[in-house]
C-alpha cells in the first residue's frame, strides 16, 4: 500500500513583480481514515526582481519515518526530447569510437522501461541504462552499477554514468545530481567497438527503451562530482571542453550541437515532441525537513511554471524511492494538481 499525501490544489495569480501561489489540502474522504501521509500546503511565493522563495507546510499522518524533502522545480517552454515507443531508436552511425581512459554518459529520461539508452555493442559493449544499471564490457560486463532505483518510476530524471580507469570510486553513477552507485573501477581502458551508439535500442534490432529521452550528452572525459552537482540541470552549449556529442532535440531533430557534428538518424517509430522537463535549464530549488513541518525554498528564479513534489526519505538516501510516500505520487500523473 503507498501512502500518499492528500489532494493538493495550486491556485497562481501574477502580477507583475508579485506572484502567489496557493495550496491547500482536501481530505479524499474514501481514503481520510487510512490516510498516510497528509500535506497541507499553504504556500506563499514572494517575487522579488531577480529571485524567489516558495513557503509552505508539510503534513504526515503515517508510520513511515525519515526527513522530508520538498523540491520546487520550474518547467520552461519549448522543450523537444525523443519519444520512443518500443520499437524505436536512433543510430549516430559516424561516432563508433569512444575508447580511452575516460568517459561520461548523461541524459534526461522519462519512462518505464530504460533497456539502452545509449548503447554501442559489437564483441564489446557499453551501455548507460541497461535493466536499470550501467554496464561496460571492460569493467565488470553485466554486473555494472546501478543507475538509480527511481530511474522508472516515470518522473523525469537526469541520469549520469562517469567513468574513469584504475580510479578509487571512478565508475560512479548519479541520478538528478546525486550519486546513487560507485566503485573502483577497472584499469582496461574503453575498448574501441568500432559499432555506431544507438539512443533506446540494441543495435536497432532489440532491448529497446520506452518513453522519453533527451538532453543526450557524451564526454570524452570523467564528470567529477562536483561538476555533475553544480550542473545537471543546466543545459550545455555544445562547445564545451572534452564533449564528444551532444543531442537536445530542440531544433526538431536528432542531430548533434557540438562541433563534431555527430548526426543521428531516426529509426522504427521514433519521433521528437514537445516535452515540459521540470527543472531543464531551470528554476530547480530543494530544501531536507528533519520532520514534517514548515518549509521555505529560497533563490529560486521568479517565473511561472514552478510545480512542487514532497518525499519523506524514509531510508535518508536523499532520493525518492518506490514506497517511500510522496506527494504527487511517482505514476507521473499528477492530475490531482490544477492550477490556472
Ligand atoms: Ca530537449
Ligand atoms: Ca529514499
Amino acid at each position: 500500500m503507498c501512502s500518499m499525501f492528500t489532494n493538493v490544489r495550486f491556485w497562481k495569480q501574477t502580477r507583475s513583480f508579485r506572484a502567489r501561489i496557493k495550496a491547500i489540502s482536501i481530505l479524499n474522504s474514501m481514503n481520510a481514515q487510512r490516510l498516510l501521509l497528509a500535506a497541507a500546503v499553504l504556500a506563499a511565493m514572494s517575487v522579488l526582481s531577480h529571485s524567489a522563495s516558495i513557503s509552505g507546510t508539510i503534513l504526515y499522518e503515517g508510520v513511515q519515518a525519515g526527513p522530508v524533502h520538498v523540491l520546487a522545480a520550474q518547467t520552461l517552454p519549448g522543450n523537444k526530447a525523443l519519444q520512443l515507443d518500443g520499437n524505436a531508436f536512433v543510430t549516430v552511425s559516424s561516432l563508433t569510437n569512444l575508447s580511452g581512459a575516460e568517459l561520461t554518459i548523461q541524459y534526461w529520461f522519462k519512462g518505464n522501461s530504460v533497456q539502452s539508452a545509449v548503447r554501442q555493442q559489437n564483441a564489446g559493449y557499453l551501455v548507460a541504462g541497461w535493466n536499470k544499471l550501467h554496464i561496460l564490457s571492460n569493467d565488470g560486463g553485466t554486473a555494472g552499477i546501478s543507475a538509480g532505483n527511481a530511474i522508472t518510476d516515470g518522473n523525469w530524471h537526469q541520469v549520469v554514468m562517469s567513468w574513469k580507469q584504475g580510479t578509487k570510486g571512478g565508475f560512479a553513477s548519479y541520478l538528478d545530481g546525486k550519486l546513487v552507485d560507485q566503485r573502483d573501477s577497472s584499469d582496461t581502458p574503453i575498448p574501441d567497438i568500432q559499432a555506431p551508439v544507438y539512443f533506446g535500442s540494441f543495435n536497432g534490432a532489440g532491448e529497446f527503451a520506452e518513453g522519453l529521452l533527451d538532453e543526450i550528452a557524451i564526454w570524452r572525459k570523467s564528470l567529477t562530482a562536483e561538476e555533475i552537482k553544480s550542473g545537471w540541470n543546466k543545459r550545455l552549449t555544445g562547445q564545451e571542453a572534452g564533449l564528444l556529442g551532444y543531442w537536445s532535440f530542440d531544433d526538431g531533430t536528432p542531430n548533434d550541437l557540438s562541433t563534431n557534428a555527430y548526426n543521428g538518424e531516426l529509426g522504427g517509430n521514433a519521433v521528437i515532441v514537445d516535452a515540459g522537463v521540470p527543472g531543464l535549464g531551470a528554476g530547480l530549488g530543494e530544501v531536507e525537513l528533519p520532520q514534517p513541518g514548515a518549509f521555505t525554498i529560497t533563490g529560486l528564479p521568479s517565473g511561472p511554471g514552478y510545480s512542487l513534489l514532497a518525499f519523506r526519505d524514509s531510508n535518508t538516501n536523499s532520493v525518492a524511492d518506490a514506497g517511500e510516500p510522496a506527494r504527487p505520487g511517482r505514476d507521473g500523473n499528477d492530475a490531482n494538481i490544477a492550477r490556472r
